[in-house]
């Protein structure tokens, strides 16, 4: 694998929402670059993409699948994400290493919540993508309109392919950059009845193109063309500086327009040299080179049946080495590498060395988790870490049989370092475990591995909702003060604090403003660690308190008094007082939903969901289902699932995810005080 260049290397990924072909799609990329035997199908269960029993079992992706194979010369890694809501971070943190991902659309049902989110979270890390508008073969597809929905989603797609024929008479596709056809019987001639669309929609790939650069549109204005060697020239800088998203078209099950597919992937997403340059956490450029100091992402935690527990990297530069040791520069830690493998599904290659672009595993590395940085021990430039999503919703989880306690404990462990989109902690109120995801799914589904894994069974109670605290105005000069004097020595430390309200999602933010000494430098930290441990339980109802500027103005030290406890001390009431004269408020998660249904049931589902306090944004028809987007509160959205299947006799289907907090209305929040209220009395 090794001979290839870094500007011969690529790595992308395979978006979109939930069953439109995104595995079909890799499979069939795999087959016909020769990386597989035979054509795997997830409907039967053979896909080399998902290889999880439990993915085989739903034919659904559930975490990210990556898969290195060689192809016209090239060396491609190709990431095959989940679609569904419950699953999709784990996509993203692995796009986080990637340099271009292929966005699919199903042709008959165009793009849907999941294409929109996956769509939107590319865009908003500047990555170039390319679309393809799958199962062309299906009932009811219709390429112009997927294109026309893809402009109402924002997104600039210019069509370079056309497809011939549709459903069942679908053939192949016209290839408007080489003006030529391409079917089952490999490259032909444009079929006459499409030579007039052809002619047009090339000369609307063409305009396309010169809008995006000046010297062009000059040129094509003048001449009333462009050569080929401008068109695709123009192209690849438009796609890669994300004006244009070109589309693509074809059935993935059927092996149709992925060839096409392929070669735009190569020629038009950016290899590892010709990328972004990726940047430091001083903004310096790093540049793709095998020879500078090696730093790499690890974009993935993955247990495997025969090799224990893998970190998967990309190389951002320099190279990786078997036997060698490096540097954790996110944990600060000593590391080192035994065997370099090549992914590929089930199956792991040994290689000797992986460059720039290249995606490899090691043995798991002690205390590296996913989103951390490796580098060398010296000279490796300073890389952020990938950021991993939180999880939103929380179940109360225990041991099906008594004494099973501390192996669910330790099982589940071992399934969160995998996932980090999971998170497991304790409720030291009951002693239950809390399990953490991004749905209901998510948590089942990890229920479901534990007890094939481990053989461990637990039970899952009624999910908690993650409630925040937070402020809603300014309060100054709020005094934070201990003072004890017991026996001996004593304890002093005074901190003044104001609080102020910060964006939604901005956290907390410390800011010191001691000025002559007031609290002794070295004691500020501790104020610090104080403020943020009182920040962990709120004091309305003890949900963490977010989105609060803490500014530490002034205090009062004792020269023997003081010391670090003291002032952690100071800082936690000192937080407390200002939080409740900050007149604070509850809140509460809000959920983006999507639900299909059939026509017939639509007044039913819209009052529903009114009776949830959600707020209808749209109810569309698409084919006979009929799509209804609304935002509704978390708290009113636990036990949908089963709702809806038994308001729809089953026939209705949803997709959830977080979309951001709200203040939680006063019945709600008085309702949710007095509960926590009832606890702690309760524990008292
Ligand atoms: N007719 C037709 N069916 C297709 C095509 N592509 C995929 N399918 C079928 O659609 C179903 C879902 O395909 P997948 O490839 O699993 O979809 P996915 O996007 O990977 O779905 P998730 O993993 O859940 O995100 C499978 O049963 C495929 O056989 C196509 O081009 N034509
Ligand atoms: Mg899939």
């Amino acid at each position: 694998m090794k001979d290839v260049k870094v500007n011969d290397t690529h790595c992308f990924a395979l978006i979109g929402h939930t069953g439109d072909g995104k595995t079909s799609l890799g499979e069939s990329f795999l087959h016909r670059a020769g990386a597989t035997a035979s054509l795997g199908i997830v409907s039967e269960g053979t896909a080399h993409l998902t290889t999880l029993p439990e993915e085989k079992e739903r034919q659904s992706t559930l975490t990210s699948s990556i898969f290195g194979f060689d192809y016209a010369g090239k060396h491609l890694t190709l990431v095959d994400t989940p679609g569904d809501s419950n699953f999709q971070a784990d996509g993203r943190i692995a796009l986080r290493a990637l340099d271009g991902a292929i966005l699919l659309v199903s042709a008959a049902s165009g793009p849907k919540v999941g294409t929109q989110r996956m769509w939107q979270f590319c865009r908003t890390q500047e990555m170039p993508m390319l679309a393809f508008i799958n199962a062309m073969d299906k009932e009811r597809s219709d390429f112009a309109a997927v294109i026309d929905a893809l402009k109402e989603m924002g997104a600039n797609p210019v069509a370079v392919t056309l497809p011939i024929g549709h459903a069942d008479s679908f053939k192949g596709v016209v290839d408007l950059l080489n003006m030529n056809a391409v079917t089952a019987a490999g490259e032909v001639e444009i079929p006459s009845e499409l030579a007039a669309a052809a002619t047009d929609a090339r000369a609307q790939l063409v305009e396309a193109v010169a809008e995006c650069d000046d010297t062009l549109l000059e040129k094509y204005l003048e001449e009333g063309e462009l050569t080929d060697a401008d068109v695709v020239q123009g192209l690849v800088l438009a796609t890669r500086a994300r004006q244009l998203m070109p589309v693509y078209c074809g059935a993935a099950t059927a092996e149709l327009g992925v060839e096409t597919l392929m070669q735009a992937a190569i020629q038009l997403l950016p290899s590892a040299a010709d990328r972004e340059p990726w940047k430091t956490i001083d903004d310096e450029s790093v540049a793709a080179d095998p020879d500078a100091p090696f730093a790499a992402l690890v974009l993935k935690t993955v247990i495997d049946r025969y090799a224990g527990t893998l970190s998967a990297f990309r190389v951002v530069s320099g190279t990786a080495r078997p036997d060698s040791n490096l540097l954790n520069l996110t944990r600060d830690q000593k590391v080192r590498f035994g065997k370099l493998h090549l992914l590929r599904g089930e199956e792991h290659v040994e290689v000797d060395s992986a460059g720039p672009g290249d995606i490899v595993a090691v043995a798991k590395l002690k205390t590296t988790h996913t989103g951390d940085v490796l580098g060398a021990e010296k000279g490796a430039p300073k890389l952020p870490e990938i950021p991993i999503p939180q999880g939103v919703i929380s179940y109360a989880i225990s041991a099906k049989s008594k004494g099973d306690e501390d192996k669910v404990y330790a099982s589940l462990g071992r399934l969160v370092e995998e996932d980090p989109t999971l998170h497991l902690g304790r409720e030291d109120s009951t002693g239950e475990f809390l399990l953490t995801g991004m749905g209901e799914l998510h948590v089942r589904i990890t229920v479901q591995k534990l007890q094939r894994m481990f053989g461990v069974d637990v039970e899952l109670k009624r999910p908690k909702v993650p409630y925040r605290e937070t402020i809603t105005r300014r309060a100054e000069h709020v005094e934070g003060k201990l003072k004890k004097q017991t026996g001996g020595k004593g304890m002093f430390g005074v901190c003044y604090l104001t609080v102020e309200p910060k964006p939604r999602g901005e956290g907390i933010e410390f800011v010191d403003e001691i000025k002559g000494g007031s609290i002794p430098r070295s004691l500020i930290p501790a104020v610090e660690k104080g403020i943020y441990a009182a920040c962990e339980a709120g004091p309305l109802a003890g949900y963490p308190v977010v989105d609060v500027r803490v500014h530490c103005i002034d205090g009062k030290h004792h020269a023997v008094d003081s010391n670090e406890m003291a002032f952690k001390l100071a800082g936690s009431f000192g937080l407390k007082a200002a939080v409740q004269q900050a007149r604070p408020i509850l809140l509460e998660p809000v959920m983006d939903v999507e639900v299909s249904i059939p026509g017939s049931f639509v007044g039913d589902i819209m009052g529903d969901l009114s009776s949830r306090r959600g707020r209808v944004q749209s109810s569309e028809a698409r084919g006979s289902t009929q799509v209804i987007q609304a935002q509704v509160p978390m708290s009113e959205m636990l036990e949908y699932a089963s709702q809806l299947t038994s308001m729809t006799g089953g026939q209705g289907e949803f997709h959830m995810e977080f979309s951001h907090y709200d203040e939680s209305p006063s019945h709600v929040r008085d309702k949710i005080i007095a509960e926590a209220r009832a606890g702690q009395a309760e524990d008292a």
